[in-house]
C-alpha cells in the first residue's frame, strides 16, 4: 500500500515537471508518447486507489465537474487596472512626472496582453484558488476552469507559506482560428477575436469544455506573498522568480532609462504584433524598482508607477479586388468590398461592406485601389479611405450597376436613404429571403419550411412566392431530390395548418419594410381584419399607438402595389386566415404600459414582453411619465432611477407573476 502511494506521489511529480518543461519552457525531456504512459500508469492507479485522491493530480486537468454558477472571491489585494496614454505626448508626460518624483527610475516595457486578468492563489506550494478579476475587488471562483490550463502550475516546485499572482489568460491565435473553422462547420456562432473567445471559454461551468479550448497564461504580477526566504525589491527580480517557481512569465521584458529608446521599442512591439503568437492590445510600461512604486503611490484604482499605452484600432492597407452587390429581403442592395486577406485584431479579413452608393462616392473608392481598412471596436471591419497614391493610372470610376444583380430589374435609387433597391416583388433574390421569412416561427411558423428546402422549391420554379406554398401538391414536392412522398406531405400539412393563424402573423410574414413583429401585432390588433389594412390610410395607421410615419409609409407602399395584391387575393381563395384572433390570455393589463429592466430570474425578455401583450398590455423600452409599470429584475439601473424619479409603480418580478397567473 505505501508503495503504491509512493508511486502515486512520484508519478504526479513528474508529471507536474514534464508539464513545466513542456508548457513553460518549451523544452521538453521526454517525448509525448513516455508522457502518455505515465499519465496512463497514475490513471489507473488513482482509480484503483481513491483513497489517494488529490484534487491537483495531474489527471484533473481535463476538467468534468458542473457548477451551477461560480462563487463570489474578494481580492485580498485589490487587482488594480491600468491607467491609459494613447501617445507619444502624454506617455512621455507621464513619465516625466514620474522622474520629478523619484531619482533615475529604470522602466520595464512588457507587452499588453489581449487577455482576462485573473489571480491565482497556492498555500503551501498548492493551487487553492483561482479566480476573475471582476471589478478589482471581488471577482469570482474560476479554479476548476484555471486548472484545464496547461501553463498554470498545479503545485510549485518549493512549499512557500503563502503566493498570490496575478497574470492574463488568452487563447493564442492558432486555437483561436481552429477553434473558429470547427465552429462554422458545426454551425455555432464564431467568436468575434480570441478576448472573446478566451472569454467565453473561461465563463463555462463545464470545466471540461475549458479544457478543450487549450487556453494559456502569461503571469505578470506577484499580489502576496509570505515567505522567509524570498523578497523582492524589483519588477525584474519577482519575475525572475516567477519563472523559476513554473509560471509562464510574459515574454520580452525590456528596460529603459532613456525615453526616446523606450518609446522606439512600444513601436517595434507594434509593428511586430503580427508574427506574436498572442494578441496584444498596447503596451505596459512600469517603474521596476519596488521601493520606487512605494514612494509613487497610487489613485482611487490605479498606481501612479504603471501606463498601458493603447495601440490605436489597427489599420492595414491592402487591395480592392471586387465589390459584390447583395439584394437583402426587402430590396435593399448593399455592396460589400472584396480585397486581399489580411490579419486584423487577430482574424483574418477579406470583407467589409460599403454600406452604400453614398459611401462609395465620397471616399472615390474603386476597383484595383488600395484602401486602408480598419477594425472597429476590434470587431467590425471597415474601409476608412483610399490611398490615392497607389492609383494606377486610368483606374476609372466605380459605377454602380444599373440593375438588381439578382433578377436584372432596374434598380430603384431612393434618395431619401440613399438606398438602392430592387422594387421587383418576385426578385428570387428577395423571393427566398422573403419566404423563408414568412415561414419563420414569429411569422407564420411552418415547420419544415427551412432555407434550403425553399432553394429547391424556387430553383425548381415550383413556387415564386408566399401565396403559392398554399397550391402546393405532394407530387410537386416528391418530386425533389432528398424529399420522399412522407416528407412532401409532411409539409403540405404543415403548411396547410398555418392556414388559421392570426393576421398579426401574416402581416408580419409579408416582410413589409420597417414593419416588425410588435409593429404587425399592434396595427393586427387594432384594424382587426387585412381588408382593413389594404385600405387604411397612413393618419389611421399612425393613429395607432406604436407606429410611426415611417412604418405607415412602409405599409401604404406595400399594399399599393398589384404584385402584393394578386399575392393577398391568392392567399384569401386559398383559405388562408386573414383576421386577428385575440389569443390575449386576460385583459389584466389591458391600457397599461409596462417596462422590464434589469436581469430576470425565469423569464427571458421576449418571454415577459409577450406575457405583458397577451394580458392585454404594451411593452415598451423607455420610462416615461405614460409608463403604469416597471418590472425590475437584478442590477437594474438607469430606468429603474428614472421610474422613481417620476413615481412609477416598481414591482418584482414575482409580484408581476402573481398579477398574470
Ligand atoms: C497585461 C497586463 C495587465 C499590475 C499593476 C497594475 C496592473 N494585460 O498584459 N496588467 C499589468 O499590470 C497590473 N501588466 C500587464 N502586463
Amino acid at each position: 500500500m505505501e508503495n503504491i502511494k509512493n508511486r502515486i506521489e512520484e508519478l504526479r511529480k513528474l508529471l507536474h515537471y514534464h508539464s513545466r518543461k513542456y508548457y513553460v519552457e518549451d523544452s521538453p525531456e521526454i517525448s509525448d508518447f513516455e508522457y502518455d504512459a505515465l499519465y496512463r500508469e497514475l490513471q489507473v492507479l488513482e482509480a484503483e486507489h481513491p483513497e489517494f485522491d488529490d484534487p491537483l493530480s495531474p489527471t484533473k486537468r481535463v476538467g468534468g465537474a458542473v457548477l451551477d454558477k461560480f462563487e463570489k472571491v474578494t481580492h485580498e489585494v485589490a487587482m488594480q487596472s491600468l491607467q491609459d496614454v494613447f501617445s507619444r505626448e502624454e506617455l512621455f508626460s507621464a513619465l516625466n512626472k514620474i522622474s520629478e518624483t523619484v531619482d533615475n527610475p529604470v522602466f520595464d516595457v512588457e507587452y499588453k496582453i489581449d487577455g482576462l486578468s485573473v489571480s491565482l492563489e497556492y498555500e503551501n506550494g498548492r493551487l487553492v484558488r483561482g479566480s476573475t478579476r471582476g471589478d478589482g475587488t471581488v471577482g469570482e471562483n474560476i479554479t476548476e476552469n484555471l486548472k484545464t490550463v496547461g501553463a498554470v502550475p498545479l503545485t510549485l516546485p518549493e512549499e512557500i507559506p503563502l503566493l498570490e499572482v496575478r497574470g492574463e489568460v488568452y487563447m493564442p491565435k492558432a486555437v483561436f482560428e481552429r477553434l473558429n473553422e470547427e465552429r462554422e462547420m458545426l454551425g455555432e456562432p464564431l467568436f468575434a477575436n480570441p478576448r472573446n473567445a478566451a472569454a467565453g471559454s473561461l465563463r463555462q461551468l463545464d470545466s471540461s469544455i475549458t479544457a478543450k479550448r487549450q487556453l494559456s497564461i502569461f503571469v505578470f504580477n506577484i499580489q502576496r506573498i509570505v515567505s522567509d526566504k524570498y523578497s523582492f525589491s524589483s519588477h525584474k527580480e519577482a519575475l525572475d522568480f516567477l519563472k523559476n517557481m513554473g509560471f509562464t512569465v510574459s515574454p520580452d521584458l525590456h528596460q529603459f532609462t532613456e525615453l526616446d529608446e523606450l518609446y522606439a521599442d512600444i513601436e517595434a512591439r507594434a509593428e511586430s504584433r503580427d508574427s506574436l503568437s498572442f494578441d496584444i492590445d498596447g503596451a505596459v510600461v512600469k517603474v521596476d524598482d519596488f521601493s520606487q512604486r512605494e514612494l509613487l503611490g497610487e489613485l482611487t484604482n490605479v498606481p501612479k508607477w504603471a501606463y498601458a499605452y493603447k495601440y490605436p484600432p489597427e489599420e492595414k492597407p491592402t487591395v480592392l479586388e471586387s465589390i459584390t452587390l447583395q439584394v437583402g429581403r426587402t430590396g435593399v442592395v448593399t455592396p460589400n468590398a472584396n480585397f486581399k486577406t489580411i490579419r486584423l485584431a487577430g482574424t483574418n479579413v477579406s470583407r467589409a461592406t460599403l454600406h452604400n452608393w453614398d459611401f462609395i462616392k465620397e471616399r472615390d473608392i474603386r476597383i484595383g485601389d488600395t484602401v486602408i481598412v480598419r477594425k472597429a471596436g476590434e470587431i467590425i471591419p471597415e474601409v476608412l479611405r483610399v490611398d490615392p497614391s497607389k492609383r494606377a493610372e486610368g483606374v476609372p470610376e466605380y459605377e454602380f450597376p444599373k440593375n438588381c444583380p439578382s433578377c436584372n430589374e432596374e434598380l430603384f435609387f431612393d434618395p431619401s436613404e440613399a438606398a438602392i433597391r430592387c422594387t421587383n416583388a418576385s426578385c428570387p433574390a428577395q423571393i427566398d429571403r422573403r419566404i423563408v421569412h414568412f415561414a419563420s416561427r414569429d411569422a407564420m411558423n411552418i415547420e419544415g419550411l427551412g432555407p434550403s428546402i425553399v432553394a429547391l422549391l424556387t430553383a425548381n420554379k415550383i413556387i415564386s412566392d408566399i401565396s403559392d406554398l398554399y397550391y402546393l401538391k405532394p407530387e410537386d414536392i416528391a418530386s425533389l431530390e432528398r424529399m420522399g412522398e412522407k416528407s412532401a406531405s409532411n409539409l403540405i400539412a404543415s403548411i396547410e395548418g398555418t392556414k388559421k393563424h392570426c393576421l398579426s402573423r401574416l402581416l408580419f410574414g409579408f416582410g413589409i419594410h420597417h414593419v416588425g413583429e410588435k409593429a404587425a401585432y399592434l396595427i393586427a390588433q387594432r384594424l382587426k381584419t387585412l381588408d382593413a389594412i389594404k385600405s387604411a390610410t397612413l393618419d389611421e395607421l399612425q393613429s395607432i399607438d406604436g407606429i410611426g410615419e415611417i412604418s405607415a409609409e412602409s405599409i401604404v407602399n406595400f399594399f399599393s402595389h398589384p404584385t402584393s395584391l394578386n399575392i393577398i387575393e391568392r392567399l384569401v381563395a386559398a383559405g388562408v386566415n386573414t383576421e386577428f384572433i385575440n389569443t390575449s390570455e386576460s385583459e389584466k393589463l389591458a391600457g397599461m404600459t409596462i417596462v422590464v429592466t434589469g436581469t430576470l430570474k425565469t423569464m427571458s425578455r421576449s418571454e415577459i414582453e409577450k406575457k405583458i401583450v397577451d394580458n392585454g398590455g404594451k411593452a415598451s423600452s423607455s420610462v416615461s411619465k405614460k409608463t403604469s409599470l416597471v418590472v425590475a429584475g437584478a442590477e437594474a439601473g438607469s430606468k429603474l432611477d428614472k421610474a422613481n424619479a417620476l413615481g412609477v409603480r416598481v414591482i418584482t418580478e414575482e409580484e408581476f407573476l402573481k398579477i398574470v397567473n
